[in-house]
């Protein structure tokens, strides 16, 4: 017999979950050749528009090897039936360690302390400038979905004061409310962005929520490039209206803009936030999961459930 034919975008890791994607499909690499599948996998990053949409008339179920459904063409999705799957909970561990590393290496100048070691600097006698106590300040989460959640209980752990903002006040959780990203940005010194991407959120993080955060203020983007608007950031960093930032997303992944690269304590990552063979090999599974029960006729485990 021969296998289900599913068109891959993405190469799913650790190799064995690979491994068993391609023993139980036909996994078809090449858009072109795929006009009758009925499955796609495909990334966070990579979504599907609607032209690929358009390209695969078979198409019922978008897997999704993330939780962002941002580079999705959702409404066409749903004007065509197709379902889409999502993994969510089981990479937001990660992506919440991956922001408190980013605040911890831009407030303790850890990557700086890398690099002036590296280029000499230190054994010429040169010294690195102060950096700043992560723990001793307040939190603000913007997003405080699954991940901005985590996050929260890992901050709240340390002994960190947390805050949080959605769109409505949520009952019963310890941190404190703000009703608008301003007045989070006003009473937190890190603000860490965990919100979704897309147009609804574009340039939530401007140049005004940059002034209101301050001269001690630190911004961490485990989200999306597009949720803060670069330039405005880069001219925080630049005039030191802000202190720090450590980015995990951009808006045109894997381009940095000269802007970042050059502006002073900015810590860089290569969108890595689910980058752990702990949480990649759960969202593997979970890929799977979802492919195997559509191919079964059984209810998606995590269908992403459009508003
Ligand atoms: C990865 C992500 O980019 O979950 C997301 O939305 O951005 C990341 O986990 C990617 O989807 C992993 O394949």
């Amino acid at each position: 017999m021969s296998l289900p034919r599913i068109l891959s975008l993405a190469k799913l890791e650790p190799q064995d979950v690979a491994d068993r994607l391609t023993t139980t499909y036909q996994v078809i690499r090449d858009i072109a050749a795929a006009t009758d599948v009925e499955v796609v996998l495909t990334t966070g990053g990579l979504g599907l528009s609607a032209k690929q949409m358009a390209a695969l008339p078979a198409l019922r179920l978008i897997a999704v090897n993330g939780v962002g459904v941002d580079a999705v063409d959702l409404p066409e999705a749903r004007r065509r039936g197709i379902a889409v799957t999502t993994t969510p909970d089981v990479l937001s561990l990660a992506v919440a360690e991956m922001a408190l590393g980013l605040a911890l290496a831009a407030g303790r100048r850890i990557a700086e302390g890398d690099r002036f070691i590296r280029s000499g600097a230190w054994a010429d006698k040169n010294k690195l400038p102060l950096g700043m106590s992560v723990l001793e300040r307040r939190a603000g989460i913007l997003g405080y979905g699954r991940i901005g959640r985590k996050l929260a209980d890992l901050l709240r752990g340390m002994g960190m004061e947390v805050l949080y903002t959605a769109r409505s006040e949520k009952p019963g959780v310890p941190d404190s409310y703000r009703p608008d990203p301003l007045s989070l940005a006003r009473d937190c010194d890190l603000l860490f962005v965990t919100a979704a991407g897309g147009a609804e959120n574009r340039g939530l993080v401007d140049a005004e929520i940059l002034t209101a955060l301050g001269p001690r203020g630190v911004v961490v983007n485990v989200a999306r490039g597009p949720v803060v608007e670069t330039a405005a950031l880069a001219h925080a960093l630049q005039s030191g209206q802000i202190a720090g930032a450590g980015l995990d997303v951009f808006d045109d992944e894997p381009n940095v803009p000269p802007s970042l690269l050059e502006a002073p304590n900015c810590v860089l990552a290569p969108h890595i936030g689910s980058a752990t063979t702990e949480a990649r090999r759960a969202m593997a599974q979970l890929v799977l999961d979802n492919i195997d029960a559509y191919f079964a006729g059984r209810p998606l485990p995590t269908p992403y459930e459009q508003g």
